[in-house]
């Protein structure tokens, strides 16, 4: 388990925040060998030493910022720097370097020396960078990142070289994802230079219970820097600055009497999202620490077929998201989150799922001090699946080998020889030998997404995720992957080996994955703590029959509950629909279509929904840009707001269902 805390860097007495965003200095390695800056070691210079150099802003993702296309779809090493002064003051102090999250490989140099390197995007890593740096002239940050992915990454992918010299010039290949959203690159959040004591908080982890009208406050201290003599002070502060409960251990139980728990806004809108405030203060021959940590007291419980906050059933009236938008892609943008949560509380929405991978701390504040749930997910999306595009291919191959090649080679029998019936009952036998076999090899080929390596990454993962929001109220459920091919055996082990490690780092909230597999074939649902599933009927199968949607989601759900007899969700549901395209009878893409897919859907969760479904979640809560493809219409467009978050018709349908759920329960 990861030996230090990632506390989020707050200023106070004893520390200071110097942030680094702005425009940085920025160019692409697009060298054949995609290896060309590592082999003129780029980071030992300035980087407009090197090449010609644009402005690009930090946070944001780099591939919607230029008129260029080789920038927008680049795969490879992007690299950044810009300098910067430390402040004088700061001499004596711990100085980190942090960032917020890149995506996705990424490597620090500090005055062309590296400080760190960090796997994975959507996570915060950071270093101290003391020994680094200069007081009495100007430093330089340099930054490589890296957004291939492979098949040990999360999310996994691949790269498919094009060997064809006819077709394609010498080196060339293309990502493919095993995800449906853009593989958006970049400095995607803050960067920050702070300062703390030598003697340091290092960590704090909170876990909160409740006792009649009283809060439990459990608390553990980690320090960091010379092992000093210290002493700690540790008080739980209210809103109104009033200390509560105080102690001077590291690691402690305090009661709060009469506390104010956390609680969604839908479950008490005159008080939702109450936080206190965890203050320790460090005191040591090296200086004062002062962190203090906000946190809300309440419990989550999974009981027989309920999903319970402070004892209370909670039904989640929830939306997917993603973080995207235009020009800035998934770089943080304040303006994008306020706005989202004034659509989410328009909406009724009472929860949402950080789908497909972990959103911005900032992003996470504000579910906690709004008091909105949040269902917090790994980047583990589409472990071990072949893509759609790959899976309707091998069912076109397959469809072909039964009629069209059957037809060929009655066609080619004709040709040669007198028609010979068994003679062509045995070719097309072959064929049909020949396509299993490839789809088999296609089914196995992403087996490696479930080898050792891809599981020791995912654990790692699963462990900067839970230290970095370990102390929000609003994270209820962990996921720690969205549909896996959890219907192959090899998935049994891995799954069960993350889903029991997640448990192990926090047993205080239930643990899950989200699964579009079936009941009877998946191998991985015995090890979560409450079901989430994701369905498309009367989307990609039955397209178009919305009549079919109840009869066919019931009985799913139904079977789904005799088999576990624990809660679920309906994590996804949706239909693609382009803004201003109206048809009555409805018809696919059209906004009534939406509509009328959505309240057939409602209907069947009605039935089932004061029994064990305790949730429903929109998919999508806004269009999102995907890569390019013959499916996707400038994104997917399941979105009940558009990408620019103007509601189509489904916004005012889902909001009356919403606001009336809320107000009867
Ligand atoms: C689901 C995936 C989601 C996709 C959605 C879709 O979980 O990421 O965007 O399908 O196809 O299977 O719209």
């Amino acid at each position: 388990v990861l030996d230090r805390g990632m506390l989020y860097p707050r200023s106070s007495e004893s520390r200071s925040l110097f942030n680094l965003d702005g425009m940085w200095n920025f160019r692409v390695d697009a060298s054949p060998s995609r290896n060309d800056s590592f082999d003129k070691k780029w980071y030992l210079q300035p980087l407009d030493k090197t090449g010609s150099v644009i402005p690009m802003p930090v946070p944001s993702s780099y591939n919607d910022i230029t008129q260029d296309k080789s920038i927008r779809d680049f795969v490879g090493w992007a690299w950044y720097d810009r300098q910067f002064y430390t402040p004088a003051t700061w001499n004596s102090q711990r100085i980190v370097l942090r960032f917020g999250s890149a995506h996705y490989y990424t490597i620090v140099w500090v005055n062309y020396q590296e400080v760190m390197r960090h796997d994975g995007g959507h996570l915060p890593f950071e270093a101290e960078v003391n020994s680094y740096l200069y007081f009495d002239r100007v430093n330089r940050v340099t930054v490589a990142v890296n957004n291939t992915l492979t098949s040990t990454t999360l999310p996994p992918g691949s790269i498919t070289y094009k060997a064809d010299p006819n077709m394609y010039p010498p080196g060339y290949f293309v990502q493919d994802l095993q995800m449906d959203f853009f593989n958006y690159a970049g400095i995607h959040r803050h960067v920050t230079l702070y300062s703390t004591p030598r003697v340091y908080v290092d960590d704090i982890t909170i876990v909160t219970d409740i006792f009649k009208e009283n809060g439990i406050v459990n608390y553990t201290i980690k320090t960091g820097g010379p092992s000093d003599q210290i002493s700690l002070k540790v008080e739980v502060v209210d809103k109104d600055e009033k200390v509560v409960a105080s102690s001077t251990k590291n690691q402690s139980s305090l009661i709060v009497h009469n506390a104010r728990y956390w609680w969604p806004y839908t479950m008490n809108p005159k008080m939702p999202g109450y936080m206190y405030t965890l203050r320790v203060t460090l005191v040591s021959v090296n200086g004062t620490d002062v962190y203090r940590q906000p946190f809300g007291i309440r419990t989550v419980r999974v009981l027989g077929s309920k999903l319970l906050i402070n004892q209370d059933p909670f039904y989640c009236l929830g939306v997917n998201k993603h973080e995207d938008f235009d020009i800035r892609g998934k770089g943080l943008d304040y303006a994008l989150i306020a706005k989202d949560f004034n659509l989410m509380k328009w909406l009724g929405a009472n929860c949402f799922r950080t789908s497909h991978y972990p959103y911005a701390e900032e992003l996470m504040d504000q579910a906690d001090q709004q008091g909105i749930v949040v269902i917090d997910e790994s980047p583990g999306v589409g472990i071990g699946k072949i893509s759609k595009a790959a899976t309707k291919y091998y069912k076109l191959g397959k469809l072909k080998c039964s009629k069209r090649s059957m037809e060929n080679v009655y066609f080619q029998e004709c040709q040669k020889h007198q028609p010979n019936k068994r003679r062509i009952k045995e070719q097309v036998k072959n064929r049909k030998k020949k396509v299993k076999k490839k789809m088999k090899s296609e089914f196995f080929k992403r087996d490696e997404n479930f080898g050792n390596v891809s599981l020791a990454h995912h654990l790692e993962v699963m462990e900067e995720l839970v230290r970095r929001d370990k102390n929000r109220p609003s994270v209820i459920i962990w996921s720690v992957a969205n549909e896996p091919a959890t219907n192959k055996p090899i998935a049994e082990p891995y799954f069960k080996t993350v889903l029991n490690h997640v448990r192990s780092l926090d047993l205080s909230r239930p643990v899950t994955f989200v699964c579009n597999q079936n009941f009877n074939n998946d191998v991985a649902i015995p090890y979560v703590d409450i079901i989430l599933v994701n369905r498309y009927y009367g989307w990609y199968s039955d397209t178009g029959h919305t009549e079919l949607i109840q009869r066919q989601l019931e009985y799913d759900f139904r079977q789904w509950h005799q088999k576990y007899a624990k809660p679920m969700i309906l994590s996804e549901y949706g239909a693609d629909t382009v803004p201003g395209i109206h048809r009555d009878p409805s018809f696919v893409f059209s906004e009534e279509y939406q509509v009328e897919f959505l309240q057939e859907y409602h209907q069947a969760l009605d039935t089932m929904r004061r029994d064990f479904v305790v949730g429903e979640m929109v998919w999508n809560f806004a269009d999102f840009m995907t890569a390019q493809g013959i499916t996707r219409v400038l994104g997917n467009r399941k979105g009940i707001f558009t990408r620019d978050r103007q509601p189509k018709m489904s916004a005012h349908v889902l909001r009356s269902r919403y606001l009336n759920i809320a107000n009867n329960t």
